[in-house]
């Protein structure tokens, strides 16, 4: 059972929308002078003998230019401070790429015509030679599907370029398609625009056809290669590095210069995230199966670490680092096939599948990165593009319908009840102006609207959230509805901006006969968390931080009925 003490509540009566007002609106001074104006003359009068007409005139004249004077310059009542940054914190294109949550991996190249995983890079050019590519197709599929930006194997391990980089001779220049006038890059980064899709770019270090592979001179291609990409495609929100690292066509391995690669797609591509087992935009899950861990931090150590054999241990990289120095958060790639290119022997995976690795990625903390691979045509094939159809479908039937959000705008009772709100040290914070309906009635606590628990509520305002005072680091929110709601499905979401914080929560429901029963205990929360729960029917749920490294901030809760995975 938790602790009731101190209660601050919010009751919403009607669209329960998140408002963005501030508690800065200076206080009505008029209003106070005005009444204290009639008290003192009611007080006068009633003196026996009555003060003097005049100084009684002279104390109000006296009063009144007070006022004027206060109105001119009116004191400065400020909002609660805002909760300091905890630990590590996102960079805004970090947060701006954490807020995409999927997006769609395009493996295709020569391994599309060969069936090979890994290309040897002594495949003729003209093995490239798609008959049908239409990059428009693609953001068609991804944007059906959800997905926020495309990411595409510009240069796979064989080192066959997909545009023509003038590094190297083993490109589409030399393929017989489109007379070697063809550029896949150019075209899915136009179509990209075209459809409001964000665009990125894998570039494997590893090359197995680059004769320089293995020296020092191919750091050198190698960074010419990423410029040319990156001066000519942008704007890129995503640099994919891989870590592969095997021998090159001279038998020798690289030793790649990373902080260059790093420092001019930097310069080149600001908003760029990073990818790469160390980051420093955003890491690798630790696996390909699409199972970011139970524990996610967003944290990681790379001190002394690199791409590849140097990287840290794939659970570390599933977890993160506790303590870790720097914000680089976990991304899940995977494939809808067996394959990360397309064969003609392999088919997607199922719905369910693909809701299981939602569930396991966004729903802990990390970046779905799925990837669809075009097919020897250059499109995606019907029964792809059919499943993403089926899984947005899916998707859709159980996020569409946020009962705290449909409670909040309905009729009837509502309540999201809180252990804390984090508090101004102002004694005086009022807001005439603007107070929410909800808070009619209640506008001594608008102290704390900054950080109320309103805006927990649905996600309209990604930067409002409910913050609790800074010494509270375990706290609890109580849901309450008019009528019993079943869910399965719980999302909580942390205001990362601010850092990661929570450590430990779990969640109870009060079953019918008015007991408390906890139905899901977990760890860490991070940018979104989706706790998977038997079905349950209940008018009150409750979460409950059991441990917070820092003031809580959450910008979200929401409950969720899954009938696809139901019961699983
Ligand atoms: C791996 C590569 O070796 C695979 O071929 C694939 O590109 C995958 C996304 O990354 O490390």
């Amino acid at each position: 059972m938790v602790d009731h003490v101190h209660t601050e509540w919010i009751r919403l009566n009607s669209s329960g929308k998140r408002r963005m007002d501030d508690c800065s609106a200076p206080p009505p001074v008029f209003l106070y002078t005005g009444k204290s104006i009639i008290l003192l003359f009611s007080y006068f009068r009633r003196q026996n003998p009555p003060v003097m007409k005049k100084t009684a005139l002279l104390l109000i004249l006296c009063l009144l230019g007070i006022t004027l004077q206060a109105q001119k310059n009116p004191p400065k009542y400020k909002s609660p401070e805002p909760p300091a940054p905890y630990g590590p914190t996102p960079t805004p294109a970090q947060v701006a790429w954490q807020r995409m949550e999927m997006n769609m991996f395009c493996h295709f190249g020569p391994n599309t015509f060969t069936g090979l995983e890994w290309g040897e890079g002594t495949e003729p050019e003209d093995i490239f030679n798609p008959t049908n590519l239409d990059c428009n197709q693609w953001v068609a599929v991804a944007k059906q599907a959800g997905f926020g930006g495309i990411i595409l194997t510009a240069k796979h391990h064989d080192g066959f370029c997909l545009w023509p980089n003038p590094q190297s001779t083993h490109t589409v220049r030399g393929s017989a398609w489109c007379n070697g006038k063809g550029d896949v890059l150019k075209e899915l980064s136009k179509a990209c625009k075209k459809g409001s899709m964000k665009f990125g770019i894998y570039i494997s270090p590893w090359d197995r056809n680059a004769p320089t592979y293995g020296t020092d001179k191919y750091n050198e291609v190698f960074l010419k290669t990423l410029r040319h990409a990156h001066t000519h495609y942008g704007p890129i929100f995503e640099q994919w590095f891989d870590g592969a690292n095997g021998e090159g066509p001279n038998g020798k391995r690289q030793v790649y210069d990373w902080e260059r690669f790093n420092a001019q797609t930097l310069k080149l591509q600001p908003n760029a995230v990073i990818f790469s087992d160390v980051g420093p935009g955003c890491r690798w899950v630790g696996n390909e199966e699409g199972t970011c861990g139970r524990t996610c931090w967003s944290r990681l150590d790379v001190e002394g670490r690199e791409p590849g054999k140097n990287a840290p241990s794939q659970d570390t990289l599933n977890a993160g680092n506790y303590n870790g120095a720097c914000w680089i958060p976990a991304e899940t790639d995977v494939s809808i096939r067996p394959g990360w290119f397309w064969r003609e022997s392999e088919h997607p995976k199922s719905v369910q599948e693909l809701l299981k690795i939602y569930y396991n990625s966004v729903g802990r903390n990390s970046l779905l990165l799925l990837n669809v691979p075009p097919d020897r045509r250059g499109l995606i094939p019907a029964e792809d593009s059919l499943r993403l159809v089926e899984f947005r479908a899916a998707l859709d039937s159980i996020f569409a319908h946020d009962l705290v959000v449909e409670a909040a705008k309905g009729e009837g009772y509502f309540g999201i009840y809180v252990s804390n709100v984090r508090k101004s040290n102002h004694r005086h914070c009022l807001c005439w102006d603007n107070i929410p309906a909800y808070m009619k009635g209640h506008e001594n606590n608008c102290n704390s609207f900054r950080y109320s628990p309103v805006h927990l509520i649905g996600d309209n305002h990604y930067d409002n959230y409910w913050a609790t005072d800074d010494t509270v680091t375990t706290a609890w929110l109580e849901i309450q509805f008019s009528q019993p709601k079943t869910f399965n499905r719980v999302m909580l979401q942390e205001y990362i901006t601010l850092g990661q914080r929570v450590e430990k929560f779990h969640v109870e429901i009060e079953d019918e006969n008015g007991n408390w029963r906890t139905i899901a205990k977990e760890t860490t929360i991070g940018y979104k968390r989706i706790v998977l729960t038997e079905t349950v029917t209940t008018k009150k749920v409750r979460v409950v931080i059991d441990q917070s490294r820092a003031c809580i901030v959450l910008n979200r809760v929401g409950l969720f009925m899954d009938r696809i995975l139901e019961g699983e």
